[in-house]
């Protein structure tokens, strides 16, 4: 059977969708969806955009996202949640730092996808590819060449927070593979593993590649697999890559770079701040600072006021003291062990079939298998 002739499972809910057809962009609501549907869009058409959130429109969880600004900045200990790097200057920042010589994890699991993407085919077999994170979809590539090796169907969601990224992504995936279809879904984690329908190929794959993991606290950790285990049903695959622990000298260079892009990264989020919450940050008044903590295996990345001053954010009606040297942490980015990881994901029903990694054993990726709950638990 063709893929073209499967029902489509995510034609529901209330959402805004945007559809793209050869270059052609078109709006349309809930009402005008069937217009679209039935059977032409169904048999013509590789790519739908679905946007589960609209960051230009106010919503609830923009009040949220004040809201996590107001807690982070008024407790003794200031911080501020890492998804304030990525507006667009900051994806650029981010792509642009994936690319610099000191920072490793990006080709390094590069090259362990375009050495083992073959075995994760085979192991799979013909599957369902979803990305959470998807941002330029550049290692996707390595997977999409892989299951088209083996003459399987392509099929791949990618999920992103930027819609300008994720669509001019989509469309030149469509350019490069002729049988491919793309669901993207504009939307954060969590808001898209709860819509995931189930697969209508022989399985599925979520793959979380980069170590974002690693960017994720403790309690955040959990909440995200909870929220991957109640997506996969048993059998179903998920694919993890991982920044294992290393010196610190080679860490602390990953995060402090010679060109001093990640110096920019870390503190565009003081202007995307500005911007957002009508602010004052002077970005000239704060420096960037990133170490190893060895106890807690994790990088943390600052930004430290360089004398004492008060910025405003008027938008949240909130003023804010810093002492000279008082600093906000922007992020961790936790380093594992692939044993604890290992168990760890055991633990949560997600059983280890294959791990992979490089020659230096800098970075790994882990294949599992969804088991019933509560086996390992
Ligand atoms: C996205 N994340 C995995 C990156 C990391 O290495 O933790 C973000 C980053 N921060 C500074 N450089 C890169």
């Amino acid at each position: 059977m063709s893929l073209k002739h499967l029902a489509n499972p995510y034609v529901e809910g209330n959402f805004y969708v945007v559809f793209w057809e050869e270059n052609k962009v078109r709006n349309v609501n809930q009402s005008a969806f069937g217009a679209y549907s039935k059977p032409r869009f169904l048999t013509e058409d590789r790519l739908q955009i679905k946007q589960l959130i609209n960051l230009s429109v106010p919503s609830k969880s923009e009040e949220d996202a004040g809201n996590d600004v107001i807690q982070g900045l008024t407790q003794s200990f200031k911080t501020l949640p890492p998804k304030y790097f990525y507006d667009d200057p900051g994806s650029k920042l981010f792509e642009q730092i994936c690319e610099l010589p000191e920072y490793y994890p990006t080709r390094t699991e590069t090259e362990i996808l375009r050495q083992y993407a073959g075995e994760i085919a085979q192991i799979t077999g013909a599957c369902e590819l979803v990305e959470l994170g998807s941002g330029s979809s550049t290692k996707t590539r390595t997977l999409l060449n892989a299951y088209e090796a083996l003459n399987y169907p392509l099929r791949y969601l990618p999920i992103d927070v930027s819609s300008g990224i994720l669509k001019s992504s989509a469309e030149q995936l469509l350019r490069d593979y002729p049988s491919l279809q793309i669901l993207g879904l504009v939307s954060t984690y969590e808001l898209a593993l709860q819509q995931l329908m189930p697969t209508q190929l022989p399985t599925r794959m979520i793959f979380f590649l980069g170590s974002t993991l690693g960017n994720l606290n403790r309690q955040e950790c959990e909440a995200f697999f909870s929220q991957i285990t109640a997506a996969l049903s048993v059998g179903e695959y998920f694919l993890l890559g991982v920044d294992l622990q290393k010196s610190k000298q080679l860490l602390e260079a990953a995060y402090n770079d010679n060109q001093g892009v990640t110096a920019e990264f870390n503190l565009n989020m003081l202007k995307h701040l500005n911007r957002r919450f009508e602010g004052n940050f002077d970005t000239e008044q704060f420096e960037h600072w990133a170490f190893y903590n060895e106890n807690l295996h994790q990088i943390e990345m600052h930004l430290r006021s360089l004398r004492a001053q008060t910025v405003r954010l008027k938008a949240l009606d909130l003023s804010v003291n810093f002492e000279a040297g008082e600093t906000i942490l922007t992020e961790i980015s936790r380093k594992f062990n692939l044993n604890v990881v290992q168990q760890e994901l055991e633990a949560k029903s997600l059983k280890p079939l294959q791990v992979w990694t490089d020659s230096k054993q800098w970075f790994g990726v882990i294949l599992c298998q969804m088991q019933p709950k509560g086996i390992n638990q």
